[in-house]
């Protein structure tokens, strides 16, 4: 067996169901072993989400409060001012954020909506964050925009499988997704991609989507393992809850396709107990989203969350500044050898 994985992005489906039904503690050592190659598994990134402009949104999304066409209470807003934004990065760096994501309920941003974006972005960068944005399908004049503004990172999800992506959304396809990740790629932007479990997809299907990211020309730099957050007013609401350990098994088997991957528990950890969670983090998770809200919806708060890190002995992974660039502070050696593969 070689000592460090290979960076793969040729996965069969069979292979990645064949992970996911492993006798679960020999997933979890498996998981863990590979966690262990890339990065100090004591060490979990931190980010700090933040809408900047909420609801209303066209598309129609079967998962989402902020869809204009369900009725969740999510009021629309418009986007915040910069100084409003700043005020909540200085108040998230403060609380031990070394991320800042800004997110917006468009299904894509308008070109005149770019430059009050950059404008964040600069700002955000100048406090000594790192920046992410998510503000839906972006055009390659778009990404090279904010690349210019300082964008480190854009979230953009696959979501779910290809085969089950139709069951939960109509307004955009699933190469639209591709299409965005591409001209992010080729910004030169580090991307963040993920998806959400517990829609009532199967275990194929979640190996399915696992396969999909993990097949990407380059693995995404992070990737966001979301539990669906069940809202009331979304066609989703009233799923049958995934099983616990299942959802267990799904960090386990991302940590292990994409190796050197940030995998981040997301949303869905306010329900969560902290034994749950610390499983999450044993099966290779190493990121998470800090600070009372996500978006819409609750987040745990920073004091249960830092009380959780001490009883692990998690500590939330540094930013160091390199030549003008920063970087999470463990990535370095990763950052030397991107997550582009062989193949
Ligand atoms: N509008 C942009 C877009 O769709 O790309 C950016 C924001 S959107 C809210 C970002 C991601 O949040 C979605 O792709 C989805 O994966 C996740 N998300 C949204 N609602 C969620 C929910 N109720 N539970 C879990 N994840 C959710
Ligand atoms: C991601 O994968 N999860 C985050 C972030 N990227 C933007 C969003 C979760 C949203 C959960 C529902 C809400 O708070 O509105
Ligand atoms: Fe809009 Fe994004 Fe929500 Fe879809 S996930 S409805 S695109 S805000």
């Amino acid at each position: 067996m070689p000592a460090v994985s290979p960076l793969r992005n040729d996965w069969q489906r069979a292979e990645i169901e064949a992970l996911l039904a492993l006798p679960f503690t020999e997933l979890l050592h498996r998981a863990a072993s590979v966690h262990r190659e890339h990065f100090d598994p004591a060490e979990v990134q931190v980010s700090t989400l933040l809408s900047v402009k909420t609801g209303g949104c066209p598309e129609d999304c079967a998962y989402c409060p902020q869809a204009q066409r369900y009725h969740t209470g999510v009021e629309a807003s418009k986007l915040m001012s910069t100084e409003a934004v700043l005020e909540k990065a200085r108040q998230a760096k403060a609380a031990g954020a070394s991320r800042f994501c800004m997110g917006a309920a468009w299904r894509s941003p308008k070109d005149r909506d770019i430059p009050k974006v950059a404008a964040m972005i600069r700002e955000v960068k100048a406090l000594g964050l790192e920046t992410c944005a998510t503000l839906g399908m972006l055009s390659g004049t778009q990404a090279t925009a904010l690349k210019s503004a300082g964008l480190d990172y854009y979230n953009h999800n696959l979501d779910t499988a290809p085969e089950f992506y139709g069951e939960v959304i109509h307004t955009r396809e699933f190469q639209d997704r591709l299409d965005t990740l591409s001209h992010v790629r080729d910004a030169g932007m580090k991307t963040c991609c993920g998806g959400i479990v517990g829609m009532g997809e199967s275990r194929a299907q979640r190996a399915g989507l696992l396969q999909a990211l993990a097949n990407l020309p380059a693995h995404p730099d992070s990737v966001p393992i979301n539990r669906l957050v069940q809202v009331e007013g979304t066609p989703l609401a009233g799923t049958a809850e995934l099983d616990a350990f299942e959802f267990v098994r799904t960090i386990a088997a991302a940590r292990i396709v994409m190796p050197q991957s940030m995998v981040r528990l997301s949303a869905g950890r306010e329900s969560m107990s902290d034994e749950l969670q610390a499983l999450c983090f044993a099966a290779g998770a190493n990121s998470i989203f800090y600070g009372e809200k996500l978006l819409t919806t609750g987040n745990p708060d920073t004091e249960r969350d830092m009380a959780l890190f001490a009883r692990l002995g998690l500590r939330p992974m540094a930013v160091v500044e390199t030549a003008g660039t920063v970087h999470a502070g463990i990535v370095e050696d990763i950052v030397a050898s991107p997550r582009s593969c062989a193949a």
